[in-house]
């Protein structure tokens, strides 16, 4: 359902908004920070503090926390990166979302969403977002390498997320990926379950950073998993339900 919705999306943006305006953006031109190289440094968290409204899980979660504060107060708590949803029907998001949280950060910038055409990455790109995320689960094999490469030809980096080791055997493409994220929520009944995250682990080549996705909610959890591994630990929900995301980052970091 969010792909076909989000086939019809890119069609009326790429009307709207043509490529060859998206090029005028400054961030066109811009050298995108390394996420790679952010979750790598011993002095930061790893924590890659997601700024999600509402989810098709969950429903809403946050309507009210103002991105500006929320994304600055991440950053100075010491999440490594955010995450920013711009994904409206689902999740709430927005491009200006990200756009703001690009202003007020000087840290790597996730745009989350449902990527599946090239134009999407080009409009990442314009609007100062660092990385890409890629789905194994709605994406063949050809997709991703063909969308991770044209991504990596624009300097942006780009996350493959996924679920089981059939996905990950069947799209992880050197050329094409940076970063592998092993998301711990089943997409088919919305269970969450650390355990993908430490059965995958191995599985994942070491030139990959390794990065942890969902159900995350304490420090055990990223001593858990920093254990097995990863260095990167995706946080939304433990951060968004509260009236203030950035404190409960704070408190966590
Ligand atoms: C964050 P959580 O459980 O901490 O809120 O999860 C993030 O992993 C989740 O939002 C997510 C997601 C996605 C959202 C992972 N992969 C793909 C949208 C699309």
């Amino acid at each position: 359902k969010i792909i076909t919705h989000k086939r019809r999306e890119v069609a009326e943006r790429r009307e709207l908004v043509p490529t060859k305006l998206l090029e005028r953006s400054l961030y066109m031109e811009a050298q995108p920070l390394s996420l790679r190289r952010y979750l790598l440094r011993d002095d930061l968290s790893g924590i890659i503090a997601e700024f999600k409204r509402k989810s098709p899980s969950k429903g809403f979660i946050n309507q009210y926390a103002p991105v500006e504060r929320t994304t600055l107060g991440y950053m100075q708590a010491g999440a490594s990166a955010l995450s920013v949803l711009t994904d409206t029907e689902f999740f709430g998001g927005k491009t200006e979302d990200l756009t703001i949280a690009r202003r007020y950060n000087f840290c790597p910038i996730l745009r989350k969403d449902f990527v599946i055409d090239e134009y999407q990455i080009i409009e990442a790109k314009s609007m100062g977002a660092d990385v890409v995320l890629l789905i194994a689960a709605v994406l063949s094999a050809e997709e991703v390498a063909r969308l991770g490469k044209f991504a990596r030809s624009l300097g942006l980096e780009v996350l493959l997320e996924v679920h089981n080791a059939e996905e990950l055997a069947r799209t992880l493409h050197p050329e094409a990926v940076s970063l592998v994220g092993v998301n711990n929520r089943n997409l088919h009944d919305f269970s969450v379950s650390l355990e993908t995250s430490v059965a995958l682990a191995e599985q994942i080549p070491a030139e990959f950073v390794k990065v942890t996705e969902s159900g995350l909610t304490s420090a055990a959890d990223i001593t858990y998993l920093r254990g097995v591994g990863y260095r990167g630990f995706l946080m939304g929900e433990a951060f968004m339900r509260h009236s203030r995301p950035e404190k409960a980052c704070a408190a966590l970091v």
